[in-house]
């Protein structure tokens, strides 16, 4: 059976007991059937991998393995030793059969060795004794296995590389023969976790999935980032499941997704995820996400009644995937491109259509604040400040070209003073590179030194 569902595995706050419960319910709703618990911030996950739970969160963790349990979902519990382990180092074996007993002990039917985000170098008492890393983390993780399976022997045993994705394994990230060596060593029993091409996967082609199963004598379990957030705060990923072929479902053992790290914002990427895993086909990504939304929508009822399905879409189209934004974003980005443009002969329609779209969607920015759903409304609020701040902005900006005819005059707002508007070291740390289309990064001193300038005037 195709192992389908989540990764609670990404950085941040971790979710709550009763997200975690809403969660369960909403996978036994759609199909799907495996939880994988690693979040990167739970400190005894990574940090103090070493030391025990306490009692009140084995008590925790054992409500959620039983919550699974009733609702038939595999509990897999993650541990990530790697960032200080001592692979030769018995004593460092036994803390791990520890943690997996207490763990085993209260009713997770699966356990995974996570290798990912650590140093890819071995301590030289290792590499003398091991040669590699991938021989080393494959030691721990066969010993691991057997003990495991002499207790349970059907209990899912999992293994996450340091090397991940095509890109690091392209940059020996690791080490020389990484993958290689772990295809050769790793008991055929365990699953392998890979992201795809890059670490959030735009696209996952068959063609790669089957060159690495041959590398690493076994099909992968897809960790799927295309909706993870947590790495830039002002972003959602509330699109499809999509630049996955349908075909890809036979060439993996599993696809489970690591989603956005507000639990409210994963709706359509759970809902599509399990529409993609269960459907006979043809398979229509933009289809599914329209589908989710509907079913999503009743959550967006606010104190002045609900959203129409059209706002919703179109606010979803400006949170949508990684690589791209939805048609009707990139439509409201396009009429506020021409209403600025400099010259173009249709830009009086282009500020419009603009006017129309834009107004709609800062209003419905702004109704959101009332949203009865609060732990919604929480999770989205800043991205919906952000891009109604963005939006009112740009609309004074076409107001007042329209008024003057041709020229876009310079605009002067008392609402948007330099240092409160677009303010803050991260902005002026990211001002200071500019990336091309390519990904090259070059500097962008000149920018910089007028920006420089005008805030020393300021007294800055
Ligand atoms: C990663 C991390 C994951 C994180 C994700 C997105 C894996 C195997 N590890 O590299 O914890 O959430 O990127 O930032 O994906």
């Amino acid at each position: 059976m195709l192992l389908s569902g989540v990764i609670e595995g990404f950085y941040g706050p971790p979710w709550t007991p009763a997200e975690r419960i809403a969660l369960f319910d909403r996978m036994a709703s759609c199909g799907l059937n495996t939880y994988l618990y690693c979040p990167k911030d739970d400190l005894h996950h990574r940090a103090i991998w070493r030391e025990p739970y306490g009692p009140t969160d084995v008590e925790t963790l054992a409500v959620l393995a039983a919550a699974c349990r009733a609702r038939d979902i595999r509990f897999v519990y993650g541990l990530g030793p790697g960032l200080d382990i001592r692979y030769g180092d018995h004593a460092e074996q036994q803390r791990i059969h520890d943690r997996f007993t207490q763990m085993l002990g209260i009713g997770c039917d699966g356990v995974a060795l996570l290798f990912d985000d650590i140093p890819d170098r071995l301590d030289p008492a290792d590499v003398a004794r091991w040669g590699s890393l991938a021989a080393a983390q494959a030691q721990v993780a066969n010993s691991l296995c057997a003990w495991v399976h002499t207790l349970h022997p059907h209990a899912l045993v999992a293994f996450c590389p340091t090397p991940y994705c095509g890109r690091m394994a392209l940059a020996h990230h690791g080490g020389e023969g990484y993958l290689e060596i772990l295809g050769a060593t790793l008991a055929p029993e365990i699953e392998v976790f890979w992201t795809g091409p890059e670490i959030v996967s735009r696209e996952i082609p068959v063609a790669h999935v089957r060159d690495l199963a041959a590398i690493l004598r076994r099909k992968p379990v897809i960790w799927d980032n295309l909706h993870a957030n947590d790495y830039d705060s002002r972003r959602i990923a509330c699109g499809p499941y999509a630049g996955r072929p349908l075909a890809l479902r036979d060439e993996v053992r599993g696809l489970l997704s690591n989603p956005n790290t507000e639990f409210p914002l994963n709706e359509v990427p759970l809902r599509t995820l399990a529409a993609f895993v269960h459907t006979d086909g043809p398979w229509d990504p933009r289809r599914a996400y329209l589908q989710a939304l509907q079913e999503w929508r009743p959550s967006f009822d606010t104190v002045h009644g609900p959203i129409a399905l059209d706002d919703l879409v179109l606010l979803g189209d400006c949170f949508y995937l990684p690589y791209e934004e939805g048609p009707r974003a990139r439509r409201l980005y396009d009429q506020a491109r021409g209403a600025l443009a400099a010259g173009s002969p249709s830009w009086r329609d282009d500020a419009a259509a603009f006017l129309a779209d834009g107004g709609r969607l800062r209003d419905l920015c702004g109704r959101l604040s009332t949203l009865r759903d609060r732990a919604l409304f929480h999770a989205l609020h800043r991205r919906l400040w952000d891009l109604r701040e963005e939006l009112d902005l740009l609309i004074r900006v076409v107001e007042a070209r329209l008024q003057t005819g041709d020229a876009l005059p310079p605009f002067h707002s008392g609402a948007h003073l330099p240092g409160t508007c677009r303010g803050g070291m991260i902005t002026r740390l990211q001002q200071l590179l500019a990336q091309h289309p390519d990904g090259a990064f070059t500097s962008a001193h000149d920018r910089a030194r007028q920006d420089d300038d005008s805030w020393e005037r300021r007294g800055g």
